[in-house]
């Protein structure tokens, strides 16, 4: 058994802990990561693909923005194609300035993997058996075992950066957190393929056969998504069925410029909406989807990560720095606050863009709440006003003060 002693100890190498991890080394601030798979099967997960400026900004801060800069495009707006009409939010024009950057989450976490090799960073990658213990307590540590041999690691602070499915909230007694969580009764089908995307900006289509998305990875890669059933298995569409849906649910001029190939990578992701009240307990902290899940809809999720990520980082400086020892005390507190907001508008978008007709209630109760849906859509893409509600939340909220 080997006993390692570091500052913050993070659960997790997925693009919140890298960048959690990034951002502290530059400030001296020693920190070791602990990983439950290989860093290429992090690498071969297919998600998210719109930054915020704020985490554009957050990604120069850590020094790993050379690529981006370079291979990554700036959008000035996307479009929402409802039954066939076509509105394009022209974020720049209705947020005085602000874009969205697009740029692969596989991307972002191959630059921060990249960097920490530079800095020569420990990462336990392919670890298993990871425990907490006394979080509560001044002397919090992580175990694990690595290669057959076992680990604890001593720390001042436990960064719990291990999505959705962790152990991190798990280690949490029931008795001290809270729970919110909405499932949707469908889920989205993504396809990733090397052909040239339909449109130079992202596509949002609501139809009545059902949500599509085409969005994208660069001039040559796209991405695209489709609503399923909960109960569709990835194995039951081909290929050929996924274009044929796609090019159904495209506006026409965009089915008829679709270019299809074979698939790089398919999967279906259930949709949920989800909040673990409070994102702390003791040493522990919570930060992305170990804290909270957002559906798709609002490409809020990695969004959100960062923004929590930056939150605990200038906390966790405080402490260090020694100008307030209590600074991460108010960690939970400031993250929830764009947490729930992030939630309200992934959750509207969703409500607006889905076609939820195989939701379980009656079909009177589901043909009103469509008609709500369609109603509030067509008010909303209709007026300015409208227009600048949505352009804002997506551009995304500013941080926090801290
Ligand atoms: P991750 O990426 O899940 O990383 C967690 C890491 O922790 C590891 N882990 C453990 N390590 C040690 N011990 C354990 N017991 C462990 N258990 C798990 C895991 O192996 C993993 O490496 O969480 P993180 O870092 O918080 O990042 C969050 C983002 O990945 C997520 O929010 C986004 O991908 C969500 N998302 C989107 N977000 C956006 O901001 N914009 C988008 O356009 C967008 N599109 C998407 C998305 C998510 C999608 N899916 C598949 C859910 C599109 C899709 C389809
Ligand atoms: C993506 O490109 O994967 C993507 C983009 C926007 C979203 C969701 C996913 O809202």
């Amino acid at each position: 058994m080997q006993t390692l002693t570091t500052q913050v100890a993070i659960i997790g190498a997925g693009p919140s802990g890298l960048l959690l991890g990034q951002l502290l080394a530059n400030k001296g601030i020693d920190n070791i990561i602990i990983e439950r798979v290989s860093g290429e099967y992090v690498l071969g997960r297919i998600r998210a693909g719109i930054l915020e400026q704020g985490l554009v900004d957050l990604l120069a801060e850590a020094g790993v923005d050379e690529r981006m800069k370079q291979q990554g495009h700036f959008h000035d707006g996307f479009e929402i194609a409802h039954y066939g009409k076509r509105f394009r939010i022209d974020l720049k024009t209705l947020t005085e300035g602000s874009a969205v950057m697009c740029y692969g989450q596989t991307e972002v976490t191959r630059d921060l993997m990249q960097a920490r090799e530079n800095i020569a960073a420990t990462t336990y990658y392919e670890s298993s058996d990871v425990q907490i213990n006394d979080a509560d307590s001044d002397t919090p540590s992580v175990s694990f075992t690595h290669n057959g041999e076992q680990f604890t690691l001593n720390c001042d602070y436990i960064a719990g950066c291990d999505g959705f499915h962790g152990v991190s909230r798990k280690s949490i007694p029931d008795e001290n957190k809270t729970e919110f969580e909405r499932l949707y009764p469908f889920g989205w089908l993504g396809l990733l393929s090397d052909t040239p995307p339909v449109a130079n900006e992202l596509i949002y289509c609501k139809t009545e056969r059902g949500f599509a998305l085409a969005s994208m990875r660069s001039n040559t890669r796209s991405r695209y998504y489709l609503q399923v059933r909960l109960t569709d298995k990835v194995e039951n569409w081909s290929d050929a069925d996924f274009w044929d849906e796609l090019k159904k649910r495209l506006p026409q001029d965009a089915a008829e410029r679709l270019v299809t190939g074979p698939s790089l990578e398919k999967s279906i992701a259930p949709l949920r909406s989800f909040v673990c009240e409070p994102m702390q307990y003791g040493r522990l902290f919570l930060v992305g989807d170990a804290a909270h899940i957002v559906p798709p809809t609002g490409a809020k999720g990695l969004n959100l990560a960062a923004s929590d990520v930056a939150t605990l980082f200038r906390l966790l400086c405080q402490v260090y720095d020694g100008s307030d020892d209590a600074a991460v005390e108010r960690y939970s507190q400031i993250a929830l606050k764009r947490v729930w907001h992030a939630e309200r508008f992934s959750w509207w978008m969703s409500n607006m863009l889905h076609e939820f007709k195989d939701e379980q209630v009656d079909s009177q109760t589901s043909q009103t709440f469509e008609r709500f849906m369609n109603s509030e859509l067509d008010f909303y893409l209709n007026n300015e006003a409208g227009q600048t509600v949505i352009a804002t939340q997506y551009v995304g909220l500013p941080y926090e003060k801290v």
